[in-house]
């Protein structure tokens, strides 16, 4: 527990039906009683937790209202953070919570750092590392599905499963380690048979978990993606046909689009952050010239490409370099315009170049936008796993520690296999659990501690 008291503004700074002042710690009601006189003159001190309390915040310097809120009071140990809580619903206009929060500062609350309420709530066991990396990622979920996967981490569904694993992880250890305190105990033969099933059993539920973090990562974090192509084949046209907005400017002028402009869209579940960028040409006009370095800059960092090609216009040399260029990534060839016709014989040239899949659409009219998205989900999960039901590792902290693991797991085997001394197995196993212990928190460096709640917005 900690001896100093945080206090922070909780919800987003701008006009909203409330906003709310969140303070924990050993001070927290002694500053909301500094602050808070109740409507009803009741001593809401006296009364149980968990409890609102209508009033009103003064200054305690001069007796001036500051707001009529509604005060929280919810008391150690069944709090978010396990610390004493108070938190004032203030009229959610900027100076109300301003005030509010500066009035439990001078009251003797220390300012929140980002994510220090959620950071005392895993230093002091109310959840463990994952479950803290969890209200992150449900606070920033893009998708349904992407909530759903964060919820059920939430929940400690993964943390079970880790801690399961890692209990499986003991037993075997206790094995290897007597049969190096008991070397001639004939239990020998069996029990070493019986080791390396259990040892492959760990592997192979690793391995699963590994199988399906792609998946969860892809949920989490979404994929990047970038509409590339020669100048006017209709990059922006598509951008906003799949917003269903008009979000980029878009014009017969070749050159139009010279700014990055990026937008997230939801893709069967998945968060596809798409980025509609300069048409790609050799130019002098400065402005089109950094446009088109910072489209092909994209082009080789995206995930995910959308080569663009114009109907009308058939098939250039330049299309043809594009898609060798683009040659090593993932993605699709779009066949914009097609309601141009000549969408037929580039897909026959396509097909002779060997190149991405092929897909005929027209940004103008709406069509193949379906079947666009189907293919783009298609491409990203490549038959991968739903998360309904399925336990998804969607952190790539969670992906390496598992990866780690799963090589101690791998090493510890080729040791039993090849008759080699128990210890060096017994060595491996205990680096396998401690890998383990890394995704729930048990066994991690305050480097580590610092980076996740760092991640944090100021409040949480
Ligand atoms: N017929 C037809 N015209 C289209 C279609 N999509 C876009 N266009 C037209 O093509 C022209 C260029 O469209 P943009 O979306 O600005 O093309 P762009 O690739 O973003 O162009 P730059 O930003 O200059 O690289 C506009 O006149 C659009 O109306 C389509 O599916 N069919
Ligand atoms: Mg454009």
């Amino acid at each position: 527990m900690w001896d100093d008291t945080i206090a922070a503004i909780a919800t987003p700074l701008g006009e909203g039906g409330i906003g709310i002042v969140r303070v924990s710690g050993p001070e927290a009601m002694g500053i909301a009683g500094r602050l808070f006189q109740s409507a009803s003159g009741a001593n809401w001190r006296m009364k149980g937790s968990h409890r609102l309390f209508r009033g009103r915040v003064v200054d305690p310097a001069n007796g001036r209202l500051v707001d009529e809120i509604l005060l929280g009071v919810m008391r150690a140990p069944h709090t978010y953070t396990r610390e004493d809580v108070v938190e004032f619903n203030c009229h959610g206009g900027i100076v109300a919570v301003r005030r509010v929060l500066e009035l439990a500062l001078s009251a003797g609350a220390r300012l929140a750092a980002p994510g220090e309420f959620t950071r005392r709530a895993f230093l002091n066991g109310r959840i463990d590392l994952a479950q803290a990396e969890a209200v992150i990622d449900l606070i920033r979920a893009r998708t349904d599905t992407g909530l759903e996967v964060a919820a059920g981490q939430l929940t400690g569904r993964l943390s079970r499963r880790v801690r399961q694993l890692q209990d499986e992880l003991l037993g075997l250890v206790a094995r290897v380690e007597a049969s190096i305190d008991f070397p001639e105990e004939d239990a020998g033969f069996n029990s070493a048979d019986d080791l390396e099933c259990g040892l492959a059993d760990l592997i192979d539920a690793v391995a699963r978990l590994i199988r399906q973090a792609e998946t969860g990562r892809v949920y989490r974090e979404g994929i990047s993606t970038v509409i590339a192509g020669r100048p006017n084949v209709g990059k922006s046209s598509l951008l906003n046909a799949l917003l269903d907005e008009n979000r980029a400017i878009v014009t017969d002028i070749p050159g139009t689009t010279r700014d990055v402009i990026e937008e997230v869209l939801n893709v069967r579940g998945i968060p596809l952050r798409l980025a509609d960028t300069a048409g790609l040409r050799e130019t002098a006009d400065k402005v089109e010239k950094a446009g088109v370095e910072r489209a092909r800059e994209l082009l080789q960092q995206a995930e995910l490409v959308l080569l663009v090609i114009d109907a009308g216009a058939g098939l250039t040399d330049a299309d043809r370099e594009l898609i060798k260029l683009a040659g090593h990534k993932k993605g699709l060839i779009l066949i914009n315009k097609s309601d141009l016709g000549g969408a037929a014989v580039i897909t026959e040239q396509l097909r002779e170049m060997d190149s991405k899949p092929v897909l005929s659409v027209s940004a103008r009219f709406g069509t193949g936008l379906e079947q666009l998205l189907d293919a783009i989900g298609n491409l990203v999960l490549s038959g991968a796993v739903a998360p309904a039901g399925d336990l998804l590792v969607s952190n790539v902290r969670h992906q390496d520690a598992l990866k780690r693991c799963l090589n101690h797991l791998k090493a510890a085997r080729l040791s039993l296999a090849g008759h080699m001394p128990v210890d060096l197995a017994a060595i491996d196993l205990r680096e396998a659990w401690e890998a383990l212990g890394e995704i729930t928190g048990t066994a991690v460096s305050e480097d580590i501690i610092d980076r996740i709640f760092s991640d944090f917005c100021i409040g949480k």
